[in-house]
């Protein structure tokens, strides 16, 4: 009947002949990442009213204050994944080591690496923040996986995606086979098609990127911002500033109405020269969805989804959004312009 929506079990059903990643197995890991979002988008939306907000105290893997909601979807999360069959490892930006499957527990062919909320810098002033997951097939012989299979190339994902909490719930994923939103619809408690086929905008009108950091920039990458800024180039109108400090955010924005976000490398902090993004479990899997909607994403040199991780919580350079602006970008990077 129209009106009634497509749920996100539905659409891969559809898909299934057309994305050999979306097997039964795939439909109860989404289906699993779907109910942990919907938990967790629960509590987001009582932040405020429930003592879940401020610090735990702790200090995670990646040197950043733990928040109690971070907490609390990191163990959603390795608690429902765990359960669901079809993993035999995970990854976590909140935790330094690879989460294994308990041995009393049915294993599956899926590698889940996932950053359980983005921008929690966000959660205790009431502004977008999300759930970023990538997805591997095991390639070696299971039970047990190895370091190295989650230092994989980008470009080996089978699924890529994100939640984003905002003023509605949304799931954005690809399984190789374009990028498709759905949005949840609280009454009846479903992820419903809303944005089927997303595609960027070849070029957008928007650059974000944190220009308190300009002083510690190289002088490439004050070029590539300057050149977003400036307005001599008649052929084009000036872009205009978006930075809301969730990446997940500013790239959801950016990959409906076109632009550009970028996190360069600076030495501001000598633990962090590649920048402040993660590869495995922020660059790689929304250089994925980027992709697969006609955008594109590089380190300022290369393709995202060619960089194999020498380690767990790599970081690195970002600059991803529409092609026409990334290319702009990574040729000022390379000093071709
Ligand atoms: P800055 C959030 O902590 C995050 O990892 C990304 O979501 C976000 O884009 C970035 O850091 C913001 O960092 O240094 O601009 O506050």
């Amino acid at each position: 009947m129209e009106g009634l929506g497509i749920t996100v079990t539905e659409h891969l059903l559809i898909h299934q002949k057309e994305s050999p990643a979306a097997t039964g197995q795939f439909t109860r890991l989404l289906s699993e990442l779907i109910f942990s979002a919907k938990i967790i988008a629960r509590e987001v939306k009582k932040a405020g009213l429930v003592d879940i907000l401020g610090l735990t105290g702790d200090i995670n893997v990646q040197g950043e204050q733990v928040r109690k909601l971070d907490e609390f979807s990191n163990r959603v999360l390795i608690y429902r994944m765990q359960r669901s069959g079809v993993l035999c490892a995970m990854a976590s930006e909140e935790n330094a080591d690879v989460i294994e499957v308990p041995d009393d527990m049915p294993r599956g062919n899926y590698i889940l690496i996932f950053d359980p909320l983005d921008g929690s810098s966000n959660i205790d002033v009431n502004v977008n923040i999300g759930t970023i997951f990538s997805i591997y097939r095991v390639v070696g012989e299971r039970p047990y996986v190895t370091m190295e299979e989650f230092l994989r190339k980008g470009s080996e994902q089978v699924a890529a995606g994100y939640f984003l909490y905002g003023p509605s719930t949304m799931l954005v994923y690809t399984t190789g086979k374009g990028v498709h939103g759905f949005t949840l619809d609280p009454t009846v408690g479903e992820f419903l098609l809303s944005h089927p086929d997303i595609r960027i905008p070849e070029q957008g009108r928007i650059y974000s990127v944190n220009e308190s950091n300009t002083n510690y920039w190289d002088g490439r990458t004050k070029k590539v911002v300057d050149y977003f800024k400036s307005t001599e180039n008649a052929r084009r109108k000036p872009y205009t500033a978006r930075y809301i400090g969730a990446l997940v955010a500013d790239f959801h924005r950016n990959l409906l109405d076109g632009g550009i976000f970028m996190y360069p490398a600076d030495n501001k902090d000598p633990a962090k020269p590649s920048g402040k993004l993660r590869l495995l479990c922020e660059a790689a899997p929304l250089a994925f969805v980027a992709e697969q909607a006609g955008g594109a994403a590089t380190d300022g040199r290369e393709r995202i989804l060619d960089i194999r991780a020498a380690h767990l919580h790599q970081r690195t350079p970002l600059f991803i959004g529409s092609r026409r602006d990334v290319e702009t970008a990574t040729a000022i990077m390379k000093g071709d312009v």
